[in-house]
């Protein structure tokens, strides 16, 4: 009787922990790998803020400027001597040719816009 219980919590656990760390295919959303994202810049935040790309491979990064503040006019990443300045209401579109493997960060020049990109 007792090893049925014991099978039983077994069973349960198991179910749990599928249920709350296996079965969540769209916790990883942010980190399928793409080689071509529209990165929306309002409100102080880029989204998506993390982009994962394949090293080897040119990426192209639509930036969609809907934040007219000075803070959002300019885009740079960090360690891919890479800047480009985004028109306010418009889509700039940055294409990185061969980006090397490694994280690199992308900010506006004050840093208050942070975003990172992932190159694998
Ligand atoms: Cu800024």
């Amino acid at each position: 009787m007792s090893l049925l219980i014991n099978l039983g919590g077994i069973v349960l656990v198991g179910l749990i922990i599928w249920w709350f760390w296996l079965s969540r295919p769209g916790g990883k959303k942010p980190l399928q790998v793409s080689d071509e994202v529209t990165i929306v810049v309002e409100s102080g935040v880029y989204e998506p803020g993390l982009i994962h790309a394949r090293a080897g491979q040119p990426l192209t990064l639509h930036f969609d400027r809907r934040d007219p503040s000075p803070c959002a006019e300019q885009v740079i990443f960090h360690g891919l001597d890479t800047s480009e300045f985004l028109d306010d209401g418009k889509v700039t579109t940055i294409t990185l040719q061969n980006p090397p493997e490694g994280e690199y960060r992308f900010t506006c020049q004050m840093q208050m816009y942070q975003g990172r990109l992932i190159v694998d």
